[in-house]
């Protein structure tokens, strides 16, 4: 099985890659954050307690987007793999992970993180947020938050693969087109 974690802070072009990446290697995307937009829209309680956090750019509870995960691996047990896209964004997230999977006699292929500098993550989530209409990209203060709980709580996330030896970083600045190959590069070392 091919599991891949696509890493790196908000507006850094996870969802973009993980669409292309699902196409070539036929896995199934799960995002965290489009699963919680899923239950906004829907108007659950879950999607109530979520969307408060997330307009004002803080992270969801760590048992809310586990039990999420926890399910959708559930739903799909002859999948030929899964691209995690915005999950494990906490260390306690990275460990639930690795026992979901290994319950599954699976694991962690690898992470790829994807390196951008600020300036252009407030630049990208702005553009997005003209065209989306999503509220925690409209606010460049919110824009910012997100991009300090990154920095707080999602980043040392990368040690926990360094220290799994499953860990690798591109520079996400780039074409989309040129950006895929480089993962694609790092996904073939992966799967040897
Ligand atoms: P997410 O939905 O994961 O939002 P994101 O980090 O903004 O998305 P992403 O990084 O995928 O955006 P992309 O680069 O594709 O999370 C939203 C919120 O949900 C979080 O703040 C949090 O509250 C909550 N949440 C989600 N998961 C959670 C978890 N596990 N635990 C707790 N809370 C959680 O796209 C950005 C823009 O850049 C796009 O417009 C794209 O077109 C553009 N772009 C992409 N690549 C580009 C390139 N190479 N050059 C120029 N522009 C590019």
């Amino acid at each position: 099985m091919l599991n891949l974690v696509l890493f790196g802070p908000p507006g850094a072009g996870k969802g973009t890659q993980s669409k292309k990446l699902i196409e070539k290697y036929d896995l199934i995307h799960l995002s965290t954050g489009d699963l919680l937009r899923g239950e906004i829209t829907q108007g659950t309680a879950l999607g109530l307690e979520a969307k408060k956090l997330m307009d004002e750019g803080k992270l969801v509870p760590d048992a809310v987007v586990i039990g999420m995960i926890s399910n959708k691996l559930d739903a799909n047990k002859d999948a030929k793999g899964f691209i995690f896209d915005g999950f494990p964004r906490t260390v306690a997230q990275a460990e639930a992970l690795d026992q979901l999977l290994e319950s599954k006699q699976s694991a962690i292929s690898g992470m790829i993180a994807l390196e951008v500098g600020d300036d252009e993550l407030e630049r990208r989530l702005l553009e997005r947020g003209k065209e989306s209409g999503r509220p925690d990209d409209a606010n460049p203060e919110v824009i910012r938050k997100r991009i300090k709980e990154y920095n707080d709580k999602t980043a040392p996330v990368a040690g926990f693969y360094q220290n799994q030896n499953k860990f690798k970083s591109i520079n996400g600045v780039g074409s989309v087109d040129e950006i895929f190959d480089a993962i694609v590069n790092v996904i073939e070392e992966y799967k040897k």
